[in-house]
Order: C-alpha cells, then structure tokens, then sequence
C-alpha cells in the first residue's frame, strides 16, 4: 500500500510559484497566468492555471518551486534536417566569393553533394552525426522536432536516414516525427530524368517507407531545381494513396504556386514561402495549411525577397517558425535564434514568434492534439526559463536562458 501510494505520488507532480504562457488558442495573447502553477500525471498535464485554484489532490506528489520563473510549453522544431553527414563550409566559402545557392547546386554541389556524404554513412554514424545538433536544440528547450530525410534518394537510402531519425527519439527524451522527402533533388544515377525519378518515388520510395512505417508525413521540393507541381501532385496523389498527410517546400527560390498546390491536398504546412503571392495566402488559409516560416535559410542564402507576412496576417494563415537545420542552406541549431530572425528580418511580434515555436509548430506536425500549449490532457512537455518577460526568448541573440526542460513530466 505504501509502495503503491508512493509510486503514484511518483509520477504527481507539481510545479508552483511560476508565471506561465499557456499558448492556449482560447486566451488572448501568449495566455498569460501571473501566479500559475502546472501539475502532471503520469506525463500528462492535469492542471494548468492560476496557483490559487490548483485542486488539493494535485499538491500530494513532488512539489517544486519555480521561485517566479516563467514556463511556456516545451518548444517544437516543426522543420529539420537533422540528419545529415558531413557538412558544405566549402560550399559556403564559394558563395563568400561570389557564387549563388543555384549556381552552387547547378555545379554539382549542393543537395547531391549531401546525398554522397550519407549514402556512404552507417545508420550509426547517421545518428551520431545529429545527436550533438538535436543536443544543441535540447538545450534551448526543444521537447519535439521533426526530422525529414531527403539525402538518401533511394529506398535504401532513405529507410536508413528515417531509422536514424527515429533512433535519435530513442536515445534522447525528445519527441521524433519523421517526413519522408524523398523528392528533394535528383539523384545521379536518375541521369537528368525526373520524371522518372518521381516515378520511383511514387512506386518505390515512398510504397518502402510506408510499409516499414517509417514516416509520418511526406515533403518535396517544388522549384525550378527540384520538381515541379505537376511531379509533386504525383508524390502527394501517392502518399494520400498510402493515408499520410503532406507538407510542401514552397515558393522558396521563386513563385511556382507551390503554396496552392500544398493547400489543395491539405497539406499540414507549406514550409519558406518567400515567392508566395495572394492567391497562395487565401488557399492556404481556406485549407487551414499552416505557414511555416523559416528566417535562417533566407539569412544564410541571402535572400531578399521576404515571406509575406502581412498576407498571412491578413487572411488569418497560422505561422509557425523553424529551424530548417540543413547542411546547406541552413545550418542553424538555435530555435532561439531563429524566432529573433523572424522578428527582426521579417517583423514577426514577439507573441507569433512564441507560438510559432509551440502551439502553430505542434498544428504544422498535426500534434496539436497532443502538445504545443499548456493545457489539460495534453504531454507535460515544459521549458522553465530565468527570464522576467517573454519578448527575452526572442530579443536576445546566441543567449540561452533555460533553466529546466520537461518532457513528459520529466
Ligand atoms: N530547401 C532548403 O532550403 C533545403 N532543402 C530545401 O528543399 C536545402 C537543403 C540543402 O541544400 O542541403
Ligand atoms: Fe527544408
């Protein structure tokens, strides 16, 4: 009878004396509770709220005191390529004098230049590869990420990249989702061919990694260097085929509809979105598409032409802000960083920034059920920051405030 009692007060816990943003869609604003407290249950929250009205059952299990710190959710990376090997600094040197991203991809670089790297990596070397980047996102608070493959372009190849992103959720305490993006770029032995390459993505890749269930979703490339929407509705007519849902990379170099396109199927996300025009907005907006804003790849390529936020805003699209930690467009492992990009390059408020790390990050994953706010019956995934007020998560710049990171009650 003790035991029992004291393994259930075990996995009760409270933590009090906080200031939250619960991030919760019903409350104005970050939904903030100057005197809150968030009890758990067996990994779930089962309170959250003002301090003074936490039921007494709550309070029977470990209490801690949070001596006014601020706790928002725990933050989510809805758009990674964490696994990756090797790295492209020589690529970035190149363009340091002078070359552009396409001129570096056109000459072989480029996404081809990562797919040698992995296809020649182990698994493990894979997972060891990404273990210090999703580290480094840990350490800011991270309790989810998503992790895309997309450097492997065969089944081979792409089943060990999205084995080694599910590994990473095994040897960290961090929720995984993993897309299947097998049409990021022809491969060489597609020999310029591809439309037959999308054919083997829709016959082969994608039928292989389903089988296994290794993905939960399904991305492209829709650009002038990768696909075009056409060959991209044949990937997304094959994952709906196989029941999952679809994202998209999207007007990113230029304006090919993609976001039109990823609104049609409904998609989850349309990810950049740089070139998307009105038309795009309001479909996205219709199909409820979020939009996912990514700062560190229009940084890191020197981009000028900026996503259109004001659209957005305008026709009510939710926007959500990841990293895209890529090897070459994006090398960026601080989601802290990132939401100072988006409201600095992009003039994101510090409240669209914190929910697009959180409640509109868990929506892009179709998560939201689950995680993304701090609210009753979803994951206790908690970050617990030495801050005064939230607009310092997004002000300051290589600064990492936090002080603890739950996830699931942990
Ligand atoms: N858009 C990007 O920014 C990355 N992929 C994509 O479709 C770039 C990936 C790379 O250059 O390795
Ligand atoms: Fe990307």
């Amino acid at each position: 009878m003790a035991a029992e009692s004291k393994s259930r007060a075990g996995a009760l816990r409270l933590w009090r004396n906080a200031r939250l943003a619960t991030m919760a869609e019903s409350s104005a604003g970050l939904g903030v509770v100057e005197r809150g407290a968030v009890a758990a249950h067996d990994g779930r929250i089962v309170y959250a709220g003002a301090e003074s009205e936490v039921p007494p059952a709550f309070a029977q299990g470990e209490i801690i005191d949070c001596e006014g710190r601020w706790i928002t959710p725990g933050l989510i990376d809805c758009h990674t390529h964490l696994v990756h090997a090797g790295n492209r600094a020589n690529e970035f040197e190149m363009r340091l004098a002078g070359a552009t991203y396409e001129e570096v991809a056109r000459a072989g670089g480029g996404i081809v230049s990562s797919v040698k790297s992995l296809r020649a990596a182990s698994e493990d070397d894979l997972v060891a590869q990404a273990l210090p980047r999703l580290d480094a996102l840990m350490a800011e608070g991270v309790t989810t990420v998503e992790i895309k493959s997309g450097y492997g372009l065969d089944l081979d190849n792409e089943r060990k990249s999205l084995r080694a992103a599910r590994q990473l959720g095994n040897e960290r305490p961090v929720t995984v989702r993993t897309t299947c993006l097998a049409a990021h770029a022809l491969p060489p032995e597609a020999k310029g061919d591809k439309d037959a390459f999308i054919d083997l993505v829709a016959k082969t890749i994608l039928p292989g990694v389903a089988a296994e269930g290794l993905a939960d979703a399904v991305d492209g490339f829709c650009e002038g260097i990768a696909f075009s929407p056409e060959q991209m509705s044949r990937v997304f007519d094959k994952a709906r085929a196989l029941g999952l849902p679809v994202k998209l990379h999207a007007d990113q170099l230029s304006n090919l509809h993609g976001a039109e396109l990823a609104a049609r199927y409904g998609a989850l996300s349309a990810d950049h979105l740089e070139y998307t025009d009105e038309a795009g907005a309001l479909a996205m907006a219709r199909a409820g598409t979020v939009a996912t804003i990514l700062p560190g790849a229009y940084y890191f390529i020197r981009e000028t032409k900026k996503p259109p936020i004001g659209l957005f805003r305008q026709h009510g699209v939710r926007m959500a802000v990841a990293t895209d930690n890529n090897p070459g467009t994006s090398p960026l492992t601080s989601l802290l960083l990132t939401m100072n990009m988006a409201a600095t390059l992009f003039g994101m408020t510090v409240d669209e920034c914190l929910a697009g790390v959180t409640r509109e990050a868990a929506r892009a994953l179709g998560l939201l059920d689950g995680t993304g706010t701090l609210e009753v019956g979803k994951s206790a995934d908690l970050a617990i920051w030495d801050i005064e007020r939230p607009a310092e998560l997004v002000y300051r710049m290589g600064f990492n405030p936090l002080h603890a990171r739950i996830w699931r009650g942990q």
